[in-house]
């Protein structure tokens, strides 16, 4: 006997369709469509054209902005993974050390407090780096001390060290980071002891003592008006005053001393008399570029009540358009020069392309509209110098041609042909993408990262510093990877392919000269 035969498969027949039989065939498939098309009234016939052609609008309106978003998304793992390279190199052949020198496979001393590690702390917790994180934070917790009998620059350690451990503290909510500020704060306060109580430009934090550079009795304008932010937070934390009065004395004291041209400051000041040194010399670079972007930014900090602050900023600015702006030849770029003893000189630091982030910065928090057009107009031009040079890097100083007849806009000298993996340019994209959202700012910003890759990566780890842009053969690496770069370069290029603007909202942070986030003071009122 068979068994019954069983049926393993389902015949479908479709009543009344000719055979009986399942045809699926394509071009039966096709007539069907077409049939079921016929049978529908006209009125639902146009609604189903209608939306067709409705979604293929919406897809062809919404192709830019899914491929841009997902690019920003690339980007943003790229800017991890050279974080992570720089990290490497630190880590291995720098660890706890001030900072790395890539092709010796070494480091180099400038404080010796880990100046590399302490700076990165707070890109490492922005980018979500929470291995990298845990291992820095288990150094500063064990090996980080501040009682060392060792000379440290005022500025470069309030804005790298005591600003980075603030941020930290404020991003993390952990005391640790608190305590260290607190000590090394206490420590760089002797710098204040002076005859006019303008700051010395260095402090040995473990004897308690400070004085000048050897040579001279100055400091540097730009120095003791820029660690305002981080010792005004300082006292906002502990609750004493003495941090806070300090760095408003210096304010006050600048506020009105003569020497000034429309606001624009010199820059030197000594620290017997308290008045501007080497007078007659403007610029928006070098020992002057952070007095202005801390004019702006204590007065945002402080919730826009300190008009001095206010009235400083606004007449320095209009200052730099009557003294200092102007165009180069043949393409008209709007440029920030110098002035030396009322003689104009088209020379341009790297450095003031901090400029257009700021004007940005004050135009977000209500500044005039000039503002923002000036700061377009200097972005374009710190981005002419990077895509002018042959490796698509920024020189260090670049000098804008002026006369008739010139065939390009901007010249390099040979001493001025290095780049230290510097920030401002980043710095400034970010703003300006922040508040425009503008996707240009986004793609320079990204030529710049391939551009850090292709010439400053060091393969067994780190970036390096290089001398001449302009020789895409051979770059000449320095050996030496700045602190700066993780700091702020690299933490700027991530904030700026970023598209959430509450990942350090600018309603909510300020940052730092060494781009260290810290909070805009509550309203009390
Ligand atoms: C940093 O230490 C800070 O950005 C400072 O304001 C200027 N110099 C370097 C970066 O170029």
């Amino acid at each position: 006997m068979h068994p019954p035969s069983r049926q393993d498969y389902v015949s479908i027949s479709f009543a009344g369709q000719g055979s009986g039989v399942y045809n699926n065939s394509k071009q039966w498939r096709r007539q069907s469509c077409w049939r079921k098309w016929k049978q529908l009234s006209r009125l639902q016939r146009s609604l189903i054209l209608f939306i067709l052609v409705l979604l293929f609008i919406c897809g062809i309106a919404s192709y830019p902005s899914i491929t841009e978003h997902l690019s920003a998304i690339n980007w943003l793992e790229a800017v991890r993974e050279a974080f992570r390279h720089a990290w490497k190199g630190y880590k291995d052949f720098a660890w706890g050390h001030d900072e790395l020198r890539p092709l010796s496979k070494s480091y180099s001393e400038w404080f010796g407090l880990g100046l590399t590690l302490i700076d990165a702390l707070d890109t490492m917790w922005i980018m979500g780096l929470k291995e990298e994180f845990e291992e820095a934070k288990a150094w500063v917790a064990t090996e980080l001390t501040f009682n060392k009998n060792v000379d440290v620059n005022l500025f470069e350690s309030t804005i790298r060290i005591l600003g980075g451990l603030l941020s930290t503290y404020h991003l993390t909510g952990d005391t640790l980071f608190l305590d260290k500020a607190k000590d090394i704060g206490s420590r760089l306060m002797p710098a204040f002891n002076t005859p006019s109580k303008i700051p010395y430009s260095d402090v040995n934090i473990g004897k308690g003592t400070a004085h000048p550079p050897r040579w001279t009795s100055d400091s540097t304008v730009a120095e003791v008006t820029s660690i305002q932010l981080e010792f005004r937070e300082l006292t906002r934390l502990t609750q004493e005053p003495q941090y806070q009065d300090a760095v408003a004395e210096v304010m006050k004291q600048v506020h009105k001393l003569d020497g000034k041209l429309d606001g624009l400051v010199p820059m030197f000041i000594n620290t017997n008399n308290g008045q501007f040194t080497h007078q007659g010399i403007y610029t928006l670079g070098a020992r002057a570029d952070s007095y202005y972007e801390y004019l702006l930014k204590q007065w945002i900090q402080g919730g826009k009540k300190e008009n001095q602050l206010l009235e400083d900023y606004l007449q320095a600015i209009e200052g730099v358009k009557k003294n200092l702006l102007q165009k180069s030849s043949p393409n008209g770029l709007t440029f920030v020069g110098e002035l030396s003893h009322g003689q104009f000189s088209p020379k341009m630091d790297h450095l003031v392309c901090f400029l257009p982030g700021t004007l940005a910065l004050g135009a977000h928090n209500g500044l005039p509209a000039d503002h923002m057009d000036l700061a377009k107009q200097l972005m374009e031009t710190c981005y002419q110098m990077y895509v002018q040079m042959e490796t698509g890097l920024s020189p260090e100083i670049v000098h804008f041609n002026m006369h008739q007849g010139s065939t390009r806009d901007i010249d390099v000298k040979l001493a001025d042909r290095h780049n230290l993996l510097r920030p401002e340019m980043v710095e400034s994209l970010f703003y300006l993408y922040r508040l425009t959202k503008e996707h240009k700012y986004q793609e320079w910003g990204y030529e710049i990262l391939q551009n850090f890759n292709k010439y400053t990566k060091v393969s067994s780890g780190g970036y390096t510093s290089i001398n001449n842009v302009r020789d895409p053969d051979y770059p000449s690496p320095r050996d030496k990877m700045e602190s700066f770069f993780l700091g702020e370069t690299l933490k700027y290029l991530y904030l700026l392919f970023s598209d959430d603007s509450n990942l350090i909202s600018l309603d909510q942070y300020v940052f730092n000269t060494e781009a260290h986030p810290l909070p805009i003071w509550p309203s009390t009122a």
